[in-house]
């Protein structure tokens, strides 16, 4: 049965999810909540090694179908492996990307459409969602700007418009989820962004000791 809670971090590339995923982490750990921190694609042995398919440049003959289920291939690993067991230990998992991720780029940016990703996506976790999405919102150009010097990964590499299409999407997520992500600019410093993360995610810890 699940008990913890779960909470995912979401935005375009250089958007400040690491950062906040480990801020978020130890604000958590300092108050003696067991928390578990996972990335996507990636955060099992497995699904480290389809990471490094997904994200190499070299394999630019990946379609996008391919593409799509190899992020679920990552992801049914990941969740079944490791954020069930720690959601029914009763642990805060925190997650840099999850099915948003998914239904922004390839749903949206890639063109599969948000319907069948969503249907495939619900395969693969079993329905599982998140307790509550951070969106951390701001132009990809910014993104890339932070990002200046790194090598671009495939997914990087995929232009402007791909990105511009992908941020579209996430704030449609947004505005038809509005119960469940919390958009957040993230131009603003990092230790406000944490603040505001750190403050909503103690929120609902205390609601639900108070059950
Ligand atoms: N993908 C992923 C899909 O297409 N479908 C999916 O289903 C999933 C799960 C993953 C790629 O896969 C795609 C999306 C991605 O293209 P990745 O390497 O994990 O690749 O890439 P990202 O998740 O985008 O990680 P990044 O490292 O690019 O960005 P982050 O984690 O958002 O940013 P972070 O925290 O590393 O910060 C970047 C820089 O900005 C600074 C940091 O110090 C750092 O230098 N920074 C700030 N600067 C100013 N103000 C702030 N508020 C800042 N916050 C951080």
């Amino acid at each position: 049965m699940r008990q913890g809670l779960f909470v995912t971090i979401e935005g375009c590339e250089g958007a400040g999810k690491s950062t906040q995923c480990t801020l978020l982490a130890l604000a958590l750990e300092r108050h003696g909540y067991p928390t578990y921190t996972a990335r996507e694609p990636g955060g099992t042995p497995v699904s480290e090694k389809i990471r490094a398919i997904l994200l190499d440049p070299g394999n630019n003959e990946i379609t996008p179908r391919v593409e799509l289920l190899l992020f679920l291939a990552s992801r049914a690993q990941l969740v079944h492996q490791v954020i069930l067991p720690a959601l029914e230990r009763g642990a805060v998992v925190i997650s840099d990307r999850f099915h948003h991720s998914t239904l922004a780029y390839q749903g949206g940016a890639r063109g599969l459409g948000l319907e069948d990703v969503g249907r495939v996506n619900a395969f693969a976790t079993g329905a599982l969602l998140p307790d509550i999405t951070f969106l951390l919102d701001l132009p990809p150009e910014d993104g890339f700007l932070r990002k200046q010097g790194t090598t671009a990964d495939r997914m990087e590499g995929a232009g402007i418009e791909f990105h511009r299409r992908v941020r579209e999407v996430f704030l449609e997520l947004a505005e038809r989820e509005r119960e469940r992500i919390v958009v957040l600019d993230a131009c603003e410093p990092v230790e406000k962004i944490a603040g505001q993360i750190e403050s909503r995610v103690f929120q609902l810890l205390d609601q639900r000791s108070g059950q």
